[in-house]
């Protein structure tokens, strides 16, 4: 959807959020769902956190058809005090941010054609809901989420949101997790992707770096294709606690001085998981 970037559209809110019209969607809408909820859900038994299943289970999503927003709010309130509220696609940053503090999760209502079923540009409702909510039904993830949007509106008055939004693409959306059973997936923008979610946790392509803060600001990333580095957590309370606890300003006050990474780069520093042999990212360049 073209959208002026400051202003809501006609029909939304003044913070950007519509209804989201269930009664509007198709049969082809729900079974655009259906063939995408099975296709993914088969597949991350044994490759996400167990979390991510335990919140499917928690907010009955795995029935079928596009969720209710009604009804899955009132399930994900009562596990977490946090809500799902529609918008017409990317809404501004502090609009964005705001809705996250308030512990509401904006997501996009209309769904992807069949056209569109491995790539699209704006998230639909099957990345915003199947890869974001079931984890916002987790209580330290859901206080985590709810502290990078209170992140963000700081990060706004000091100029530093493009360097917070690397926090949340190499996490929320892109990250990886150590478990006792193994390495697993959180990021929402590869458990809502098939093809990625084979290729973050089993390609010999990417780096798989153990996360830093510090480290991941100051990391480009891609916004075009697979990711060529994923950073790695311990735990959900890992995540909370290093975020929580460190003053932002100072660093980014550092930030400004230090170069950036490339998004294939191994610093010095980092705690290596895996070297990747970035053979994907170089056949891709010889296309
Ligand atoms: N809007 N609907 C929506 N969904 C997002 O994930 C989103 C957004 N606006 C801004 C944004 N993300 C990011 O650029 C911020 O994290 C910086
Ligand atoms: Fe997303």
């Amino acid at each position: 959807m073209e959208m002026d970037a400051e202003n809501p559209p006609i029909g939304a809110g003044a913070d950007w959020t519509i209804m989201q019209g269930w009664d509007a969607y198709s049969e082809d809408d729900h079974a655009m769902w259906d063939r995408l909820f099975e296709r993914q859900a088969a597949m991350l038994e044994g490759r996400v956190v167990p979390e991510f299943l335990q919140g499917l289970g928690i907010l009955r999503m795995d029935r079928p058809g596009i969720p209710e927003f009604g009804a899955l709010n009132e399930r994900l309130r009562a596990a977490t005090g946090w809500e799902v509220v529609a918008v017409p696609g990317l809404v501004p940053d502090r609009v964005f941010f705001d809705h996250l503090a308030n512990r509401r999760f904006p997501a996009g209502r209309f769904i992807r054609t069949p056209a569109q079923e491995d790539y699209l540009q704006e998230p639909d409702i099957f990345h915003d809901v199947f890869g974001h909510v079931p984890l916002l039904a987790n209580p330290v993830f859901a206080d985590y989420m709810q502290a990078y949007g209170r992140g963000g509106l700081r990060a706004d008055g000091m100029g530093a949101i493009a360097k917070l939004a690397r926090l949340y693409w190499y996490t929320v959306e892109f990250g990886l997790i150590q478990t006792d059973a193994g390495l697993r997936l959180y990021g929402a923008g590869i458990v809502s992707s098939n093809a990625e979610s084979h290729f973050a946790l089993e390609d010999p392509s990417p780096n798989r770096i153990g996360f830093d803060l510090r480290r991941i600001m100051r990391t480009r990333y891609r916004i075009d294709d697979f990711q060529q580095s994923y950073f790695v957590i311990d735990s959900f309370e890992q995540l909370l606690a290093q975020t929580t606890q460190t003053d932002f300003a100072p660093l980014y006050a550092d930030l400004v001085a230090l170069p950036d990474y490339d998004t294939d780069t191994i610093a010095p520093e980092d705690r290596v998981l895996t070297r990747g042999t970035q053979a994907y990212a170089r056949q891709k360049e010889e296309e």
